[in-house]
């Protein structure tokens, strides 16, 4: 057993080193691997809409980000994780509750994983999620606005990666840990103790049908194992979830070769329908933990966020029937479920095959209690007896699996780099087709669903040496589309991504754009520093607090001239854009703010606020070229010194008193 491991993983070093250096040596040519109509095929006129929009996760950008297909044009990267001060999210006084956890704001993380919210099995356009694998975490993003609306830690965590895979219906997003780590009340242990102290969870988090407001609904104590990749069940195997899991081995260092040990790991199948019988039942046990849970309030346009106390566990000890192993070879990664729902395939990164386990004959298997023992107390299934068949000799490192509407299965292969098309009844390989290189995730619009659109795959590469213009010692990742129209998969298309793109979903335009958001009506503003109109603007002093209270429309600010700040306060500009006009918002910088610019959207309000360190005149401007006048959008604030004997006053489109000694009384309004 030991030795055949050995074996393999000489193999792979050899190909994989074989891979590398191949580069240099690559097939003559360009090699672009593009022939015939494949421009026409992608080409979009301009003026026109793309068919489909393809959410890209952005891996350690933290963000996601919204492209084209065929076109493959970039749209928007949404900032779900990550501060960002293109749109002052995270930098806005609004926005900051949104990146805040139980150990305080952190404005990072690792987006690996995207899922569409699905009805019935099918794409249904409202909500997109994202998970953050450092600091456990989910996202919703609101498809109508194309903003971060939700986000919740999750506890008893850590490497929230086997997440957020979402169930036919919606029901719940599951996160699953990474890391396996001590839960309860003695978290101080020694790390060699990880087989007597280290645990898994997967939590089941419930999303609101009508407001998606999520809820972490139970989690599942497990053994000490790492979750990587989970789907949930569907049609048939609806009411079940299927996660992939390494190091079974338990390993707490080189796990490059401590968790590579064994010939097979598992894939976890629950019965989370069960599991809600027996949360119903009161088998749950309230642990007390601490995560937060952020909102942001549409109509406040402002993000609170609440730090969560309890969280229900139930253990598998008491709840028989809820959750069973099913080997898989060597270290699986995917772990997906075809369109029918019968189907689970299961990707050993270091397997020589693709194993594909049958619904159908896992409910067989316990019925019949067709056991290969018990791991820490849960039943291990019979490998042959859940088996559907295995694809022979598919290509080296298997790492996802996505599907067409008719039959067939696609799976990434990094270590060849490749894609290769497979039916899933009789397992045979019908194609393969380059990546160039190294694929990672790859997608087929609906792909994840009961309903696959079928006509493209799209491969999410790690590498592009010599595909791209360099630009240093880092290049760019990218996308490369195929077409899967025909029986042979062809290359018609790359295009460079945001981060590192991990897992993607594409959805047809039409279930996104007919419900995309135009403007936030003013009058449904309920911001606390909402300022309703130019006559309602006003500075006012708190403390050593300064309150402007500002509005926005083209092409200038009210007020445009503020004086009497004194040294020492804080200013806190909160911007309303008047504007009621599709794409218009308005941006707000000021000199020397160590902070970003705010971007409003038109009837929003947003604040920054700015403690302005030195005596003078600081120019504060719109950044968004929102008119004719853009550049004439533009005013002053005057900081003076602590005992200074400047009153605070404010105006728009007062000129210049007459100058005399007392200038800086002058009272204006
Ligand atoms: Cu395969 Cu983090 Cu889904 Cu990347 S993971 S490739
Ligand atoms: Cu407002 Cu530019």
């Amino acid at each position: 057993m030991k030795q055949s491991f050995i074996n393999t993983m000489a193999a792979l070093i050899l190909i994989t080193a074989g891979f590398f250096s191949m580069q240099g040596c690559k097939p003559k040519g360009p090699q672009s691997g593009v022939s015939g109509n494949a421009a026409a095929k992608v080409y979009v006129a301009p003026g026109k809409y793309d068919e489909f929009y393809n959410f890209v996760s952005g891996g350690f950008s933290g963000q996601m980000s919204v492209y084209g297909l065929p076109s493959g044009r970039l749209f928007r990267v949404i900032p779900v994780f990550s501060v960002d001060p293109e749109k002052g999210y995270g930098y806005s006084e609004e926005t900051k509750a949104m990146l805040n956890t139980s150990h305080g704001f952190v404005p990072w993380d690792d987006l690996h994983h995207i899922a569409l919210s699905e009805t019935d099995g099918i794409q249904d356009g409202r909500w997109v999620f994202g998970n953050g694998n450092n600091t456990p975490r989910i996202a919703r993003i609101d498809l109508k606005t194309f903003r971060t609306a939700e986000i919740i830690e999750i506890p008893n965590s850590a490497g929230n990666h086997s997440s957020p895979f979402i169930t036919e219906n919606s029901e719940y997003v599951v996160a699953g840990t990474r890391f396996s780590i001590p839960l309860g009340d003695n978290l101080d242990v020694p790390i060699n103790t990880y087989k007597q102290n280290f645990k898994g969870t997967v939590s089941f988090i419930s999303v609101d049908k009508t407001s998606g407001q999520m809820n972490i609904a139970f989690q599942i104590l497990t053994p000490g194992v790492n979750f990587d990749l989970a789907r949930a069940g569907k049609g048939k195997s609806h009411g079940w979830m299927f996660f992939s899991c390494y190091n079974t081995e338990k390993a707490n260092t080189l796990l490059e070769v401590n968790a590579s040990q064994k010939d097979k790991d598992f894939i976890m199948a629950v019965n989370w329908k069960k599991a809600e019988e027996y949360v119903k039942a009161g088998k749950g046990v309230k642990k007390s933990v601490k995560y937060a849970h952020n909102l942001y309030d549409e109509s406040k346009h402002m993000a609170t966020s609440t730090i969560e106390n309890e969280v229900l566990v139930i253990d598998p000890k008491d709840c028989p029937d809820m959750i069973y192993f099913m080997p898989c070879p060597k270290s699986p990664h995917g772990c997906d479920t075809d369109p029918t729902g019968e189907y689970i395939v299961g990707s050993g990164k270091l397997a020589a095959v693709i194993p594909v386990f049958s619904f159908t004959k896992i409910q067989a298997a316990i019925a019949a209690k067709n056991y290969d023992g018990e791991y820490d107390g849960i039943p291990v299934l019979k490998y042959e007896a859940v088996l559907h068949g295995e694809v022979q000799k598919p290509g080296l490192g298997p790492l996802h699996t996505e599907f067409d509407d008719n039959g067939n299965a696609y799976t990434s292969f990094f270590v060849s780099s490749e894609i290769v098309k497979w039916n899933i009844k009789d397992l045979k390989v019908l194609d393969r087709v380059p990546t160039y290189y190294s694929i990672g995730h790859l997608c087929v619009p609906g792909g994840p669903t009961r309903k696959p659109w079928g006509k493209y795959v799209i491969a999410y590469n790690k590498i592009t040496k010599d595909r791209y213009l360099p630009t240093g010692p880092e290049l760019t990742q990218s996308a490369q589309l195929y077409d899967i129209s025909g029986e042979k998969m062809k290359l018609l298309l790359d295009f460079p991504t945001i981060g590192e793109p991990h897992y993607a979903e594409a959805i047809p335009a039409d279930l996104i754009m007919k419900n995309s958001q135009k403007i936030y009506k003013i009058e449904d503003n309920k911001n606390p520093y909402v300022t309703m109109g130019d006559n309602k603007t006003n500075v006012v002093r708190k403390g050593n607090e300064v309150h402007v209270y500002m509005t926005a429309i083209r092409s200038h600010f009210t007020p445009d001239n503020i004086e009497g700040v004194k040294l020492g306060e804080t200013v806190f500009f909160h911007v309303t854009n008047m504007e009621q006009d599709w794409d218009v918002p308005h941006g707000f910088a000021v000199k020397g703010a160590n902070n970003a610019e705010l971007l409003i959207m038109p009837g929003e309000t947003q604040t920054l606020a700015w403690k302005p360190e030195r005596v003078g005149i600081y120019p504060m401007y719109c950044t968004d070229f929102c008119s004719a006048l853009h550049q004439e959008m533009q005013g002053y604030i005057r900081v003076s010194a602590p005992g200074a004997n400047v009153p605070l006053t404010f105006s728009t489109g007062k000129t210049a008193p007459v100058v005399t000694e007392k200038k800086d009384s002058a009272k204006t309004k």
